[in-house]
């Protein structure tokens, strides 16, 4: 009762809780919470401190707004930690988790240390700096570029600040390691398995800070996944006064129960100290499997002696309007939608990720690479190879117990961009050289710490670069990120390539490390074109691929880029700032590739319509009143009968893990139910359509309610905030609706052309309604009932806007469009609304622009909206009309 109260008043007066050791086991308290944090440069002063919560960055803003770029530089973060005397006699650390990308740590303004990258743990130890009672720690974290730490660049947004959790380690003054690369300091192999037993070698990092040597007992105790303890050891050590002291011992598991795919076995490795005496001085667990896993090419990616095909997904690490900051939670539900999905693989790219997320693949059976974040070019100095090194050791030691670690990845298309090609002072031989020489130095350091596991070199699909670099036969597998039939030729010259590489190289395992389209889920079309940005020109993409993967032998795994959506700043596809590879949205919705994926791989039967998440939907209305859409069922069944408003409409034999329908859609709400037999039990999935229909032809007797066109394109969007469904273009015939005259905008890139154009449209989220237009039309038309309506005419000037070079786009870069000058009149129903309109001149070039006009239409004369030019074509992105009464 007394011990309540007391805490009740700490509570209420704001006083940190002191952290106190009552024994003498190590203590892990997690320091999230009540932090003050300020963006800048200066920890100085009491201005404009906000008080947060880790995880934590200070880039949300950035990946929210409509503005170019992100912040990079400088912030400080201070807490205070309340220490009573009876820790003064412990060892404190304080472990990050993950901080972006350089940190400081002062602890009562001494400076600690220095950690550097922005996805590895680190842990610097206070100890000295420690005084009783309060004590203030500021950590200074800096995200702005530097060209001796790798990332340099990439397709991915850099949120700084401290981003994954931070805690307080107490430990006895000997201990196991904390500070050996920020691992668990217990490093667990399996150097010979046979079904009898299993060796299990153990390497303890000991810590003794004492002035004097210390003898102790180290216990090693392993619980089978029943909580059994199946082996022991225990021995007799004398720990000098040094950080780090390596203890090597070995011990046997009879019978070892293997972790594989299906069968995630996993064993925990105690490991204790004890004091001559018998007192528990520092105690830590670690999960470890007990398994082999081997590349060839002839067999393909072994786990325990079985072949395996690895099929999944590439992730990163961030979500809507959170950046990199997630909770453990987050990470996890990402890894159990990849194992819903039947995935077996995650390459963890472009960097390591929270300990969540191989914590979830040890756990359910995901074998996965690791990499650290080298990309797309590197500095010739020898502080950016240091890094290098320092980073893959830093990977190798925290993720070394992880059975579902099967691979080590480095320099994901380090040829993509070598600077020699803009930068004359850089001779190409040097630094190919000196690239390979960071490589061999990397690759080396990945075979001294773990000869065990292999290594992974990912290349973009220009693989003679990597031929010239000598990068090819230095790792284990080959990695391939291969686009074909997105950012630019056909669907077929991913196979050509895949055998073409097998061809010269056919000894070395492939991997697909990478391939993948952008789905804006919010983009539809029947006419699916690359660089629609369409689900169903992902799903093409993705039906194509899958098959061609699993026919392949030599292809051991491969990886759709990616599981999620993600943040990149740089990017102005249709979603700006966003790469929308993901089989799920920011948020994690599944997409209809999602869908796909889950047919195909999936062990549980399933079906699930497709375009369920694509609820307002508009069409055109035939003779008979309904319009006809096809619908996709994705399922692992073999026939699938489909209900569409109670009534059965077909039976579709189920083809590439779709059965495939057309369906009549009535005006109105749409129930479609979708069934298959598994083992006599029927397997459904519902899913309601809101249908808006327009009619093909107005007699005068059909209703109208509204119309909602974009110009230049096939696809449909759907506006989910405003629940809004667009159609897309149709040329007017008499008696209906559409344009008249004019021609589809396509954007040029540096190769041909693509259906709409990639600029970001400053001050909205629709950006896909203003990125196609139709221009040098001459009306639109449509002979619509007498009655009173409003009518939406929607522009955005595509011309005249600077584009960015992205070097990912390969050969779409989209080229800059010369200013053009537009000037025209809007006449509707023979009345100018709107005289000499210039979008540019009205709103800035890349702005949308609305007009609102009320048009009453009287005498059966119907609508039409006249487009006069005056200077160069006349344009519009979209038109919406509403019936009032
Ligand atoms: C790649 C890169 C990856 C990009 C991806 C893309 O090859 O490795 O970082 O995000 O392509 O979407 O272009
Ligand atoms: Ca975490």
């Amino acid at each position: 009762m007394k011990k309540k109260v007391i805490l009740l008043i700490f509570i209420f007066l704001g006083i940190y809780q002191a952290y106190s050791a009552e024994n003498n086991s190590r203590i892990t308290y997690s320091i999230n919470d009540s932090w003050q944090f300020r963006l800048g440069t200066s920890d100085v002063g009491e201005d404009g401190w906000s008080i947060v919560s880790i995880p934590h960055t200070w880039n949300t803003e950035d990946c929210v707004d409509d503005s170019p770029g992100f912040h990079r530089g400088t912030g400080w973060y201070r807490r205070n930690i309340q220490v009573d005397s009876s820790m003064l006699n412990r060892s404190l650390y304080i472990f990050f988790e993950g901080a972006n990308q350089r940190t400081e740590l002062f602890v009562n303004h001494h400076r600690v240390g220095e950690h550097i990258g922005g996805y590895t743990f680190f842990c610097f130890d206070i100890t000295p700096y420690i005084k009783e009672g309060e004590n203030l720690l500021a950590v200074r974290v800096d995200n702005s570029y530097d060209s001796d730490i790798p990332p340099l660049s990439a397709d991915f947004t850099f949120f700084g600040g401290i981003y994954r959790d931070v805690s307080l380690i107490s430990v006895s003054p000997v201990h196991i390691s904390t500070t050996h690369y920020a691992s668990s300091g217990v490093y667990v192999s399996t150097p010979e398995i046979t079904k009898e037993k299993a060796l299990v070698d153990i390497c303890t990092m000991l810590s003794n800070t004492q002035t004097e040597r210390e003898k102790i007992l180290v216990e090693h105790k392993i619980f089978s996944a029943t909580g059994e303890c199946v082996a022991a050891s225990k021995k007799k050590v004398i720990v000098d006064t040094q950080k780090e002291q390596a203890f090597k011992t070995q011990i046997v598991v009879n019978h070892p129960e293997l972790w594989d795919i299906e069968y995630p076995n996993l064993y925990r490795l105690q490991t204790t100290l004890w004091d001559t005496k018998g007192k528990l001085i520092d105690e830590v667990s670690n999960t470890f499997g007990i398994r082999t896993c081997s590349f060839s090419a002839e067999k393909g990616f072994e786990l325990n002696g079985k072949a395996v095909k690895l099929l999944g997904t590439n992730r990163h690490q961030c979500y809507s309007g959170m950046g990199n900051a997630l909770k453990d939670e987050m990470h996890v539900r990402d890894i159990e939608l990849l194992h819903e999905m039947g995935g077996n693989f995650l390459r963890i790219a472009h960097y390591p990720q929270d300990e969540m997320v191989l914590a979830a693949c040890n756990r359910l059976g995901i074998v996965t690479s690791v990499e650290i974040p080298v990309i797309n070019a590197i500095t010739m100095s020898q502080n950016f190879s240091d890094n290098c090194v320092e980073m893959m050791k830093e990977m190798i030691y925290q993720c070394f117990n992880s059975p579902s670690v099967c691979i080590w990845t480095y320099m994901n298309e380090i040829m993509l961009r070598p600077p020699y090609n803009s930068e004359p002072t850089i001779k190409k031989d040097e630094y190919l050289k000196y690239l390979y020489h960071i490589a061999e130095r990397i690759e080396n350091t990945a075979k001294e710490i773990d000869p065990q596991r292999a290594t992974m070199l990912p290349c973009h699909g220009n693989l003679a670069v990597y031929e010239e670099a000598n990068l090819v036969n230095l790792p284990d597998i080959l990695g391939m990120n291969l686009y074909n039939g997105w950012y630019g030729g056909q669907f077929s010259g991913f196979e050509a390539a895949l055998d073409k590489i097998h061809q010269k190289y056919p000894d070395k395992p492939i991997i697909v490390s990478e391939y993948g389209a952008d789905v804006d889920a919010r983009i539809h079309s029947f006419k699916p074109e690359r660089f629609d940005f369409s689900v169903d020109y992902g799903v093409m993409y993705h039906r194509h691929y899958l098959p061609q993967i699993i026919q392949r032998k030599f292809v051991v795994g491969s990886a759709v880029w990616n599981l999620n959506d993600f943040h990149s700043e740089e990017r102005m596809d249709a979603i700006p700032h966003i790469n929308c590879k993901g089989l799920v949205t920011l948020d994690r919705t599944p997409k209809d590739t999602y869908r796909y994926y889950k047919a195909m791989l999936g062990k549980e039967p399933y079906v699930a319509i497709g375009g369920s998440d694509w609820y307002n939907r508009s069409g055109v209305s035939d003779n008979s009143g309904v319009c006809y859409y096809p619908v996709s069922v994705y399922t692992n069944l073999k026939q699938i009968t489909l209900k569409v408003n109670g009534k059965k409409l077909a039976v579709s034999e189920v083809e590439n893990g779709a059965a495939q329908f057309n369906v009549p859609f009535v005006n109105g709400i749409n129930q479609l139910e979708a069934e298959g037999i598994f083992q006599n039990r029927y397997i459904k999935d519902f899913c309601r359509v809101s249908m808006k229909l327009v009619p093909g032809s107005f007699d005068n007797k059909e209703s109208f309610t509204e119309l909602n066109m974009l110009f230049g394109t096939a696809r449909h969007f759907e506006d989910k905030t405003a629940a809004l469904a667009w159609q897309p273009e149709r040329e007017y015939t008499s008696g209906s609706w559409g344009y008249v005259g004019g021609k589809a905008f396509r954007a040029r890139t540096k190769r041909g052309s693509q259906p709409a154009s990639n600029l970001d449209i400053y001050g909205t989220e629709q950006d896909p309604i203003y990125q196609t237009q139709r221009r040098g039309l001459d009306s639109f038309k449509a002979d619509l009932p007498d009655g009173k309506y409003v009518v939406y005419l929607y522009w955005a000037e595509l011309s005249g806007a600077n584009t960015v070079d992205l070097a990912y786009q390969l050969d779409n870069i989209v080229q800059k469009e010369k200013a053009t000058e537009r000037l025209f009149h809007v006449d509707i129903n023979g009345i100018r609304v709107l005289s000499l309109l210039d979008v540019a001149e009205e709103v800035g070039v890349r702005r949308p622009m609305i007009c609102k006009i009320p048009v009453t239409i009287s005498n059966k004369k119907g609508l039409t909206i006249d487009f006069v030019p005056i200077k160069g074509e006349t344009m519009v992105t979209a038109i919406r009309i509403l019936k009032l009464d």
